[in-house]
């Protein structure tokens, strides 16, 4: 990673006037103080007048019609697969394929690649840091077929224990399926590592990229990741997206997920073929407005640089790494900042998590509070639940500033 003091800063203040929703007022007099991108992020005017300008002068189903409309949107919907490609260093738009979220790519390999090639026995080894959308979709196939679900453990320091993954590899898994940077101790895994030991064990991989691609430079190339799966609306973009990345071989060869129009070749009575990828894993109307909107945010991350928005959340995490600090009661949990980034979930001695977060609520600040969809990290801790300031390129160190001041007015409310 490039050193963070190396880095162009960011022109937050410029960034800022161009999420509309940051000028809101939670109440008359109270602006909102939004720290909870790791949940969702905030769009961009650009992003919503993309889509806006979709409906308002091009909607139409794509791969159908031979209309006007027709044949630009299917245009414009397919050159934005090129630029997802591009933006995480794949080598053709065609090993992209988009899905409706994060969870739905990962459910996908599991149900596709994982029915064709996982038997009774076989190791798939995932992290004991997993979001429940790289855990249950196991889970449910280990219960189907029998398959042997391995962890790579969490240390105290919240990172992944590398000797023991070393031990793991020796059971010569058929799968590795791991995150690229934790939603609740912001740990960043090393992916590279991680990949090659999964390889030379002659294990495929996945890497859950929900929280990587916002926020990190991520070349799949370079990385030789077999899969990863995103969210375009944690990256700028609008919800009901998700993308799925592969291999083009393993592509290939995988079964088709859901069965329904534009997936086919030929349909008959009998019987059906289907289409070459990506399009035999999208059946039915795909999210057409959506994806356009995903194509203007990679367009403004772009603008920005992946680098560049990186280096800023970096510094901003770090920072509000050394304020929480300072507020008696606060424990944070996860690495440190060497190896984290984008979140910060901590505890509140003797207060409930759900409790920081209405009282943060008062003063505008949005945070999460709960298990974020990672129970099993939260039981390693031992505990249940966390809240959560997550940042982004458009968050600053004086909203990190008003997050500690209403932490010290929790202090004051439960003593
Ligand atoms: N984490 C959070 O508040 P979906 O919901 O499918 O877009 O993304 C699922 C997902 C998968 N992996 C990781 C690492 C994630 O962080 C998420 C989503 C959000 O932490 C919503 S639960």
């Amino acid at each position: 990673m490039t050193t963070p003091s190396k880095m162009q800063q960011l022109d937050v203040q410029r960034i800022r006037a161009d999420f509309p929703v940051l000028d809101v007022e939670v109440r008359p007099g109270v602006p909102l103080v939004y720290l909870d991108s790791t949940a969702t992020s905030q769009k961009p005017v650009s992003v919503i007048e993309a889509m806006n300008n979709y409906y308002r002068t091009q909607n139409a189903n794509i791969h159908r019609g031979v209309h006007a409309l027709a044949e630009k949107s299917t245009a414009d919907y397919e050159a934005v697969r090129g630029k997802v490609a591009k933006f995480i260093g794949a080598a053709k738009g065609k090993q992209i394929i988009f899905t409706r979220n994060t969870t739905e790519s990962i459910n996908l390999v599991a149900f596709t690649w994982g029915r064709a090639n996982l038997n009774k026995g076989d190791v798939v080894v995932l992290t004991e840091m997993e979001h429940h959308g790289n855990l249950v979709p196991w889970q449910m196939l280990a219960t189907e077929k029998g398959i042997q679900l391995e962890f790579i453990p969490v240390g105290e320091d919240g990172l992944l224990d590398m000797d023991a993954y070393a031990v793991l590899m020796e059971k010569k898994p058929k799968l590795v399926s791991f995150t690229q940077m934790s939603n609740v101790l912001g740990t960043i895994t090393p992916a590279a590592e991680i990949i090659r030991m999964a390889h030379d064990a002659g294990a495929v991989t996945l890497m859950d990229a929900a929280q990587g691609v916002p926020h990190l430079p991520t070349d799949v190339t370079e990385l030789d990741v077999d899969f990863i799966a995103f969210s375009s609306h944690k990256m700028l973009g609008p919800t009901g997206l998700g993308i799925l990345y592969g291999k083009e071989a393993i592509l290939n060869e995988m079964p088709p997920f859901l069965g329904g129009g534009d997936m086919i070749k030929r349909v008959e009575l009998s019987g059906f073929t289907y289409k070459e990828p990506p399009h035999k894993f999208e059946a039915g109307t795909p999210a057409i407005a959506e994806v356009i909107g995903l194509g203007a945010a990679i367009d403004y991350l772009e603008a920005i640089g992946m680098e560049a928005i990186f280096a800023h959340d970096h510094e901003l995490t770090g920072y509000a790494l050394e304020r929480l600090e300072e507020v008696p009661g606060v424990w944070v949990f996860g690495p440190t900042i060497e190896h984290k980034s984008a979140n910060a979930a901590f505890t509140f001695e003797g207060v409930h998590p759900h409790d920081v977060a209405e009282i943060l609520n008062r003063a505008g600040v949005a945070v999460r509070a709960g298990h974020h969809c990672a129970q099993p990290v939260h039981q390693k801790f031992g505990i249940t639940s966390t809240t959560r300031a997550s940042f982004y390129l458009y968050n600053t160190k004086e909203e990190v500033d008003q997050l500690i001041e209403a932490l010290y007015q929790v202090k004051e409310i439960f003593g």
